[in-house]
């Protein structure tokens, strides 16, 4: 069995002890900071550790209220001016599965050494890493560490991690609830998100991807195009659902599958979307908590959850599409080409 594969499966476990584990680390860290109401966050990372910074930028800016904006951890130190401000208190999260990627390094020093109204604090699967060290605080999920190039429950566990912060900062307990059913609802649900992922993985016809994702949702569609870009090269693109229509539409033809990852927030204007990629041949996967008559398959989310709670949820079958693509093209999901555990950057 892959390693690809097992991590994908551990998800559940990986959620349940990311929620305890984050709670007892945030309630350390929250006695030695001091969140103002000017206070805005950075969420900072590089390749799947940026997609997940947009998602948790979007889940944090909705749960506190707070500014949050995401940025590529190399903007922070090659264009500061532009991404991190000057004149207000900033939590920044460095996010960085290794702990030891060139770019995460380099802008944690970057805002330790030139940015004093920055507090930093670190998201890491991996103990005393060299992140570790640069951070002023650390949030650890050993738990969720993975011997697969591809990040999966890393990537999910860490998302989880900021957005039980989110709900902390705030003291938003009807939150917490919700993401504490989580690993529950994804243990009852991954055989039939396996069988459905396993038929669109198999599924050659199929000659590129689309993803779709507004909100915290958009960064989870890019994440999704990274599996699949990792783990089978196969042309695919990411975008917000209703901007597809102004353009990108054009690309569609019999053979592109379109995936929306959807909410109750677009429900209204899904149906809509689903029909006209529907109907310029697109096969049409929807994941949501509502059905959609276009979709040629629907994977059903339960309903009665948050937007925001529900974002981890959409990840195992997107995940499971890539590692069955993979399989099907007679590729190692282990290794992806052209791709190592981590990159190391060299300045000439
Ligand atoms: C981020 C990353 C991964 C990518 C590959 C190389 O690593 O770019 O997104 O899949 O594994 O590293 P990290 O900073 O989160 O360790």
């Amino acid at each position: 069995m892959s390693y690809t594969y097992r991590e994908i499966q551990q998800q559940p476990q990986s959620w349940a002890q990311t929620m305890s584990a984050t709670v007892e680390q945030w309630q350390q860290i929250a006695q030695s900071i001091a969140i103002r109401p000017n206070t805005h966050f950075l969420c900072i990372g590089s390749g799947t550790s940026l997609y997940l910074a947009q998602s948790a930028a979007q889940a944090l800016q909705e749960v506190t209220q707070h500014v949050a904006v995401a940025i590529p951890s190399s903007e922070v130190f090659l264009s500061p001016a532009s991404t991190v401000p000057a004149d207000v208190p900033v939590v920044a999260f460095v996010i960085s599965r290794s702990g030891t990627t060139s770019e995460a390094l380099m802008a944690a020093d970057y805002l330790r050494h030139h940015c004093s109204n920055v507090t930093v604090i670190g998201i890491t699967c991996n103990h005393a890493t060299d992140l570790s060290q640069r951070a002023q605080h650390v949030i650890t999920l050993p738990h969720a560490r993975e011997q697969s190039v591809v990040m999966t429950q890393s990537y999910t566990s860490m998302l989880l991690a900021l957005q039980i912060v989110a709900a902390l900062i705030v003291g938003n307990a009807a939150l917490l609830n919700e993401l504490a059913t989580l690993p529950h609802i994804l243990q009852e649900q991954l055989s039939a998100f396996e069988a459905a992922a396993r038929n669109i993985g198999q599924n050659l016809a199929l000659h590129d991807f689309i993803y779709l994702g507004l909100g915290p949702n958009y960064g989870l569609a890019q994440e999704a195009t990274l599996k699949l870009k990792e783990m089978t090269q196969t042309p695919c693109e990411a975008y917000n659902p209703l901007e597809f229509r102004h353009g990108p539409i054009s690309i569609v033809s019999p053979g592109t599958a379109v995936v929306l990852l959807a909410g109750l927030r677009e429900q209204s204007y899904i149906q809509d979307v689903a029909a006209d990629v529907k109907q310029h041949g697109a096969y049409v996967v929807t994941i949501a908590p509502y059905y959609s008559p276009a979709a040629d398959v629907y994977l059903s989310l339960p309903e009665g959850l948050s937007d925001i709670a529900r974002c981890a949820l959409y990840l195992p079958p997107v995940q499971l599409i890539a590692y069955y693509r993979a399989l099907a093209l007679q590729l190692n999901p282990d290794q992806p080409r052209n791709l190592s555990q981590v990159v190391v950057l060299h300045a000439s």
